[in-house]
């Protein structure tokens, strides 16, 4: 797998079963990062599937958004791909993402798997938590970052994690970012699901827009009082067993385990992982909220906790799906498999074309890093390129370090011609030289 690590969490050694080398890559830079990968970035996918898609605009949440100097400026909630501004690091892939809005599908398994979670939080806490699933993913740096306390110098607010629209509106990397406002809304109980955007490595079980879900439920002194515990030791005790109690709905039975982890967020936090395909899965994050979130939006003797789950990771394990693509495939062969309540079915693959592998080495500078790399693969290749794996990593007596990555090309749907592989082979490797800057061995 690639170098991969959870955006939030300290870095730890993941759960891969893959014992390819890891890039050392630092995981806290300075937050005032250089647009370096925001201008490499910049130039247009050369094959590019989601011209069509792009060209039009979307509605997400009320809100109209549109590609660059598309229609009805007036209610233009925001340019997303901006073309020559180093401020701005969205490509068209991503925008082309917009709306789509997977999680509200009743017949796709995102939709089932949201509306099976619904069902556990309306039988177990009587309609308590209210829903939102509508919320718009053009969000403030400060509500993704500053409002969870995400500090200054964190890698996740790098451009190399994330997206910018510009320097003060990101597309939201997790469901976190709403947590202040609907606290400040008054909500106590809540339910955030929708899509999320990360710059990240390309495998089978990570996508660059993917789905969460956050849950958020606050405590008053009184519930806590006559436990015998403090709010936190109470808060941290009612999540794990609220998502005990959600594995088993989901699951029935299942191999799974908590892990301490760090989030600025909360503490103490904690992981969940689940057994598939002979692995632990990371599947959601969650903790005791830091007081200071309840105290800046109006909560100050209360505690809380948070969760913020992976959806696809979730419906992978529940619906036997291998690879984290097919979220996204239009294929009847796919699509007609999942119906509204039914979770669960087994995923039966219509087709395996053999994966295609290109190698291809460099001597990497300084600015290069994976998230970067991916990039520009996946501006090429699209939904095509099914993994980008570092086999080989050295660095020679002048000092100079070499990388070689190992690209698998596969489509979901039919088999690669010979020439196509080539054909965006010889692409990824023009642009990796003219964008990257790195020197082609
Ligand atoms: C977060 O995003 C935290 N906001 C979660 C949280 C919420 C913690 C509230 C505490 C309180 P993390 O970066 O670990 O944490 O992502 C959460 C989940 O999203 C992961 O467990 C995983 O299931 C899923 N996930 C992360 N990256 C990807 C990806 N690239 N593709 C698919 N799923 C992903
Ligand atoms: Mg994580």
């Amino acid at each position: 797998m690639a170098a991969t690590l959870p955006a939030f969490s300290a870095p730890r050694c993941s759960c891969s079963s893959s014992s390819s080398p890891r890039l050392p890559l630092p995981r806290f830079l300075p937050s005032a990062q250089p647009p370096a990968a925001a201008t490499l970035l910049r130039g247009r996918a050369r094959l590019q599937t989601s011209a069509a898609a792009a060209a039009a605009a979307v509605e997400v949440g009320g809100v109209k958004i549109a590609r660059e100097g598309n229609v009805e400026m007036s209610i233009l909630r925001s340019d997303v791909v901006k073309e020559g501004d180093p401020t701005n690091n969205v490509p068209d892939t991503i925008y082309s993402k917009f709306g789509l809005q997977l999680h509200r599908r009743d017949n796709h398994p995102l939709g089932i798997l949201k509306n099976t979670i619904y069902d556990y939080f309306d039988k177990n806490f009587s309609g308590q938590f209210n829903k939102f699933d509508d919320l718009c993913p053009l969000v403030s740096v400060k509500q993704n970052f500053d409002d969870v306390l995400v500090p200054a110098d964190h890698v996740s607010r790098s451009y190399n994690d994330t997206y910018y629209v510009d320097a003060q509106t990101v597309l939201r990397c997790h469901t976190s970012a709403h947590q202040a406002e609907l606290l400040r809304d008054g909500h106590t109980h809540f339910l955030v699901t929708g899509d999320v955007y990360r710059r990240d490595s390309i495998d089978s079980t990570h996508y660059p827009c993917f789905h969460q879900m956050e849950g958020f439920r606050v405590f008053s002194p009184d519930e806590w009082s006559g436990s015998g515990m403090d709010g936190t030791a109470y808060a941290a005790a009612d999540l794990k067993k609220t998502l005990e109690g959600l594995a088993e709905h989901l699951f029935g039975a299942v191999e799974m385990r908590w892990v301490d982890t760090y989030f600025p967020f909360t503490n103490p936090s904690f992981e969940l992982e689940i057994y598939f395909q002979d692995d632990w899965l990371e599947v959601l994050g969650c903790g005791v909220t830091e007081q200071e979130i309840l105290k800046n939006n109006g909560r100050t003797d209360n505690v809380a906790w948070a969760f913020g789950l992976g959806l696809e990771r979730l419906a992978m394990v529940l619906f036997d799906i291998p690879d984290i693509r097919l979220f996204w495939s239009n294929d009847k062969r796919f699509t007609s498999q999942f119906s509204e309540g039914k979770l669960g079915v087994k995923f039966k693959p219509f087709s395996k074309f053999p994966p295609c592998y290109k190698d291809m080495s460099f001597w990497i500078n300084e600015e290069f890093t994976e998230n970067n790399l991916c990039e520009v693969v996946r501006g090429i290749a699209g939904d095509l390129v099914e993994e980008v794996k570092l086999i080989d990593n050295f660095t020679n007596k002048k000092g100079m370090t070499s990388h070689c990555y190992r690209i698998a090309y596969r489509s979901m749907e039919r088999s690669l011609t010979d020439e196509e592989i080539n054909d965006m082979q010889w692409n990824v490797r023009e642009e990796v030289k003219n964008k990257l800057k790195v020197e082609l061995r």
